[in-house]
């Protein structure tokens, strides 16, 4: 017979064991409804002398994908989850997380509430709070230390890092990985457990550590969370579990993470979180399904063609890479390879696994081994004539129905579609440099793309692993567009009286982790140099222009590979040239500007308004579809800094 505690939580005695399920879609979040549920399914268990024990589970593939995050700023309904969590906990009778799945932030702490804990072997556990700027906010900073250990436990919960069953195990925060099923596991736990003392995870010592083990630990986790509150607040809960008793902690927790949740850095991330599920949905494509791509060829294996041809890889495509030589062929496998063998060094590969992606590749010097690809894609010199004549050799080579991307920048790829007998497969995909890293991908609806080559640009992204951001045809699409309104920004600023390292300094306190002029140089000047030249017969000359960067580049200041661009890099070091100093007074000079000094906030909210208009601009030419869109593109490849929002939803909180 069913119990029902809830529209979300019912329950069936199994053996003499209340077996509850928390059926919540999509992630079985703690929703209210769930909170009720669970509270009223441990009361029912503690009154009926017919039941022994209990087992918690989840429906479909996730156990509890965390509190829901969309209660969040609305009054929290009771009971609040630490109620349930001490309901639970306080129960007589043995109750077991049997963990389905995704056991994630307030669904860990379920967990950790419950007495004993099995996990599938393809659970997985985390406390990710610290993505959404918050910290777990229903005991997981004082219950985790009590079985991981404060050193384990505070990593995971400063860094939000996904933990797999059989980590879990080692760390003691599952007590076993069940081997078959996974219920019937637990019911017979929970009648083993029957009539004993209940393990309170509560009421265990948070065991010693070392110190310095902890400090060393804390540097690293927080030289990557740079102006970030989140990850220091989860970091001094965890330790004071050591010191202060359950209840003082848990009220500590409470109070922090209340304190977080209305932070500007937790509605930023929350606001980030919710966008990138929103990126996907394209309202011109619902009910339009994307072709199916098996074999992915790619032309130019360059380092951005190697880059696409390792997620393609990664992403459990046939590869065919071709160059225009055997040579750069086999130069290119070799590159490929290399970039394999360093995902090996490092442990995010095996060497199995390394050589099942390289029996998938073929490289060679003739286009014709490109006849069967599903979708080519390609990354060569970025020249309009050498990529137009490329689309009509393919034009000649591939089926009618394959799909030929482009990753061009800057080109128009209207013109490459035209140079093609079926411009409607055409389609951009614009990968970031390094592109088996950068998770974003600009995915270019031009004139005349197919809605189903739309979808399956999107789709291939998706499964490549990366985040894709559907962008319209204008130069430089959202990225580079919204980047050149920066660095034109920045450049005003210089002539206006800031220095390139003030500017600098000022972005990187916001939280960038390199300021504009850093970048420029990293990047090189010469490719913005070559577009500003060829632009210069048609510039409005009543725009603003400055011309600063063009006499670094005529002194041959191309930046850091240069050893010169905006700074010096004596031995590779960055730092400010009096040269360059010099250009900019004279630039000044030149147009009778009086400097005057610039602080840090007129800085910043210069360039945050110079990337919000040109975004507004994106907006109003349908460009890009939504703000949020223009922030996930700013956010994921050009550094901007995610617990700030992106530039839209920073300007909306100006
Ligand atoms: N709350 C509300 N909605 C959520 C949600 C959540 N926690 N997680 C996902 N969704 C929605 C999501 O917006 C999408 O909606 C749909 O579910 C599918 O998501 C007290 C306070 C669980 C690994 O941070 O990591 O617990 O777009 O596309 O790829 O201390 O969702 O379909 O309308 O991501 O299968 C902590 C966040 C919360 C986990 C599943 N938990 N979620 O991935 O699906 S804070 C998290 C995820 C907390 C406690 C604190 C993933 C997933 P729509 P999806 P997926």
């Amino acid at each position: 017979m069913t119990l029902n505690f809830s529209q979300s939580v019912t329950g069936a005695v199994v053996e003499g064991v209340l077996v509850v399920t928390i059926d919540n879609p999509p992630v079985n979040a703690a929703s209210a409804d769930m909170r009720q549920g669970l509270f009223a399914s441990i009361d029912h268990a503690s009154t009926d002398a017919g039941i022994l024990g209990i087992v918690v589970t989840g429906a479909g593939k996730t156990f509890v994908g965390g509190a829901d995050i969309r209660e969040f700023g609305k009054p929290m309904a009771d009971p609040i989850l630490p109620a349930v969590i001490e309901r639970i906990e306080s129960s007589e009778k043995p109750v077991i997380a049997a963990i389905n799945g995704a056991a994630l932030g307030g669904g860990l702490e379920v967990a950790l509430g419950c007495h004993h804990r099995i996990a599938s072997p393809s659970a997985k556990i985390a406390l990710p709070e610290v993505k959404l700027g918050i910290v777990p906010g229903a005991g997981g900073t004082q219950r985790l230390p009590r079985l991981a250990g404060v050193v384990a436990a505070a990593e995971l919960a400063a860094t939000g890092r996904m933990v797999a069953a059989q980590e879990a195990l080692g760390l003691g925060i599952v007590d076993a990985v069940a081997n078959g099923d996974l219920v019937a596991q637990a019911i017979g736990a929970a009648r083993d457990l029957a009539g004993k003392p209940p393990r309170r995870t509560g009421a265990l010592d948070v065991p010693p550590f070392e110190a310095e083990a902890f400090s060393a630990m804390t540097r690293k986790v927080l030289s990557r969370a740079r102006g970030q509150h989140a990850p220091a607040e989860a970091l001094r809960l965890v330790r004071s579990a050591a010191e202060k008793s359950l209840s003082d902690g848990l009220a500590d927790e409470r109070e922090t993470f209340l304190r977080l949740r209305d932070s500007d850095q937790a509605k930023a991330l929350r606001h980030v979180f919710f966008a990138e599920r929103a990126a996907t949905k394209i309202d011109a494509l619902e009910g339009v399904a994307p072709r199916s791509v098996t074999r992915v060829g790619i032309v130019g294996l360059g380092l951005m063609g190697c880059g696409i041809a390792v997620a393609a890889l990664d992403g459990g495509y046939h590869v065919t890479g071709v160059d225009m030589s055997e040579a750069a062929a086999q130069k290119g496998r070799e590159r490929i390879t290399a970039l394999l063998d360093r995902n090996v060094a490092s442990g995010r590969l095996d060497a199995e696994g390394r050589d099942e992606r390289l029996s998938r590749l073929t490289t060679s010097h003739d286009m014709a081994a490109l006849a069967d690809a599903d979708l080519v894609i390609e990354a060569v010199f970025d020249d309009l004539a050498v990529k137009a004549d490329l689309f009509t050799k393919l034009d000649g080579i591939v089926r009618a129905d394959a799909i030929l991307a482009t990753n061009t920048s800057y080109l128009d790829p209207d013109t490459l579609a035209a140079a093609t007998t079926h411009p409607e497969r055409v389609v951009g995909l614009h990968f970031f440099s390094p592109a088996n890293i950068m998770r974003l991908v600009e995915v270019v609806n031009c004139a005349k793309t197919a809605p189903d080559v739309l979808a399956t640009g999107l789709a291939v992204a998706r499964k490549l692993g990366k985040l894709p951001v559907v962008t319209g045809v204008t130069e430089g699409f959202i990225g580079n567009s919204i980047f050149s309104a920066y660095r034109r920004e920045a450049e005003f600023l210089l002539e206006d009286g800031a220095l390139p390292e003030e500017i600098d300094a000022a972005m990187e306190a916001y939280g960038f982790a390199m300021g504009p002029f850093a970048v420029f140089d990293f990047a090189g000047l010469e490719i913005a140099w070559a577009r500003r030249k060829r632009q210069a017969a048609t510039r409005d000359p009543a725009e603003r222009y400055v011309e600063i960067a063009d006499r670094l580049c005529e002194a041959g200041r191309f930046g850091q590979k240069a050893g010169r661009g905006w700074y010096a890099y004596p031995d590779g070091r960055r730092t400010v040239d009096p040269e360059v100093t010099a250009l900019i007074e004279e630039a000044r000079t030149r147009k009778n500007i009086k400097p005057r000094a610039i602080d840090d906030g007129e800085i910043v909210s210069r360039l945050l308004g110079a990337m919000a208009a040109e975004g507004e601009k994106l907006l109003a030419q349908k460009v890009a579809q939504r703000a949020s869109d223009i922030d996930l593109v700013m956010i994921n490849g050009y550094g901007f800094p995610a617990h700030r929002g992106g530039p839209m939803f920073a300007a909306g909180l100006v």
